[in-house]
């Protein structure tokens, strides 16, 4: 190989919400600015990455629409160094066809979805040669500890953590100053039956609660100690300002349960419903693994599901869960990142 930055092409099929996009977005993001190579980033759907990203188009990710049908033939030298297919959506035919007419065939990668499950680490890097053409395709998997291949984290996340100015976030979102007794809470779920459950007991509180909820259509109000404050749906940069801004974060799906761990704040997960109640058991792989997962189990139970949220017991373990939380976060900012393991994977392939 020449000295020139590897070619990528990630492929991002939008299924629903903003997830996929989200993840594709971040990861395009670092190994364009961090690892400078040349990525274009191919997407079914514009419409969440305008949301996540409003300002895409200025760089440093070529991003391109995956227009369907794709043309009968594509060149081969059109395809590029590395390829990566997020969530096994398989690029198009031609494509993979002339991925196998290179000279070198590409590094071919599907990135897979994060689960803190034991068969994962058995899984990540797997090969998965082609039943037709001369390529192989290997899988790559997220995860929290070795030999998974990690979790998306910039390098410069802590340095905007270190300047992130809280008072001047919420002057710009138009939120009073905090009580000096507030509890924040952010807001982010699926549709979930526990929730006016859950802001009954907010209205009747020991304490003033605030609970900033971004994508809602609400409108605002106050019922006894609690004020519900709808916010637009932020860029994804503002999105971690608001999780730090917060004591309590509620997430769901992949990467903003990501970020919540990141922020280092105590957070409460929604995973994404899946058939068979996969996603329970999803969610208690991870409450295995976390050094707060028996003060968390009942309460993450209720949220997902199985059983009635006590929100008294719950807020009377919150000031418990601030020290095992920031020692998860720096723990798993210890361990090499997504992106970089990627690249070392990758590297190791391009001859
Ligand atoms: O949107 P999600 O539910 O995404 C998904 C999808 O359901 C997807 O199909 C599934 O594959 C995946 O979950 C597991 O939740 P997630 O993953 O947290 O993605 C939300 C993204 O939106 C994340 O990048 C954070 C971002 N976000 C903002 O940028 N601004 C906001 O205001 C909010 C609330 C979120």
């Amino acid at each position: 190989m020449t000295n020139t930055p590897p070619s990528c092409d990630i492929f991002c099929v939008v299924v629903d919400n903003y997830g996929d996009a989200g993840v594709c977005w971040r990861l395009a993001r670092q190994l364009a600015s961090e690892h400078g190579w040349r990525v274009r980033l191919w997407i079914d759907d514009l419409a969440p990455l305008l949301r996540l990203a409003p300002d895409y188009a200025t760089g440093p990710v070529e991003v391109r629409s995956w227009s369907k049908p794709w043309p009968s033939h594509w060149p081969a030298s059109d395809t590029t160094d590395i390829v990566i297919e997020a969530f096994a959506c398989e690029p198009p035919l031609p494509y993979v066809e002339a991925m196998a007419a290179r000279a070198h065939a590409p590094v071919w990668l599907n990135l897979e979805y994060l689960s803190a499950e034991h068969w994962v680490a058995g899984c990540h890097g797997m090969a998965s040669p082609h039943p037709r053409l001369p390529l192989v395709k290997h899988f790559f998997f997220p995860g929290f500890a070795p030999p998974t291949g990690g979790l998306l984290r910039e390098q410069n996340y802590d340095a905007r953590r270190q300047a992130f100015d809280g008072p001047a976030f919420r002057r710009e979102l138009g939120l009073p100053p905090k009580l000096p007794d507030e509890l924040t809470i952010s807001l982010f779920s699926y549709e979930n039956p526990a929730l006016p459950e859950l802001q009954h007991a907010w209205s009747n509180a020991s304490r003033p609660i605030r609970l900033l909820w971004p994508g809602s259509s609400e409108t605002a109000c106050t019922i006894g100690t609690l004020s519900v404050h709808p916010l637009p749906f932020l860029p994804q940069v503002r999105y971690d300002e608001l999780l730090w801004a917060c004591d309590l974060n509620f997430v769901r799906g992949e990467d903003s349960f990501v970020r919540a761990q990141w922020a280092g704040k105590p957070f409460v997960w929604q995973t994404y419903p899946q058939s068979g109640n996969a996603h329970l058991t999803k969610l208690d792989a991870f409450l295995a693994i976390h050094p707060a997962g028996a003060q968390l189990k009942a309460f993450w139970h209720a949220w997902n599901g199985q059983g009635t949220p006590d929100w008294t017991a719950f807020s009377a373990a919150l000031p418990g869960l601030a020290e095992p939380m920031q020692l998860w976060a720096s723990m798993l900012a210890a361990r090499p990142d997504l992106a970089g393991q990627l690249v070392q994977f990758c590297i190791q392939r391009l001859k």
